[in-house]
């Protein structure tokens, strides 16, 4: 199995929270590397692009709130199969549905505030890393 590249999003109330590094080291448990990585903050365009396919949705206004509530941490990922790999670390997107040892279920607060972002597919990562970093190397 070659080597991948996913796009993880640490985001806000985890910088806030002083999770980062707890994150970041399960991450590297997991024998993955951390390729690129920046701090920014998002404006409304950009959570709009990102979360595209959830526009249309009830809770739309509360989700573009928590991301616009601090700057997050952005990350090109990579490792063998770290797409899937990444989304089992992560857990499901509801902590309360989420398996116990995940991100989520660790540390999201509820179904909104859920802690992290991972790519689910090989053309997501890719499109997202392009977004927040500009290219895909
Ligand atoms: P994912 O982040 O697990 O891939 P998506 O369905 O793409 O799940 O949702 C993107 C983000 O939107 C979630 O991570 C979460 O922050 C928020 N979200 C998703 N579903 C709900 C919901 O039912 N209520 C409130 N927020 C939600």
């Amino acid at each position: 199995m070659p080597k991948q590249k996913t796009f993880i999003m640490l985001k806000p109330d985890i910088l806030k929270r002083g999770l980062m590094g707890t994150i970041i080291s399960r991450i590297e448990d997991k024998g993955y590397q951390i390729e690129r990585a920046q701090i920014m903050d998002l404006d409304k365009q950009m959570i709009a692009h990102h979360y595209a396919h959830l526009l249309d949705e009830d809770f739309y206004p509360k989700l573009e709130a928590y991301m616009l509530s601090g700057p997050v941490f952005a990350m090109v990922v990579t490792g063998e199969n770290v797409i899937t790999g990444m989304r089992q670390l992560i857990g499901a997107t509801d902590p309360n549905e989420a398996e116990s040892g995940t991100i989520r279920a660790d540390f999201a607060k509820n179904v909104t505030e859920n802690a992290i972002h991972g790519s689910d597919t090989e053309e997501n990562a890719a499109i997202e890393i392009t977004r927040f970093f500009n290219s895909y190397e």
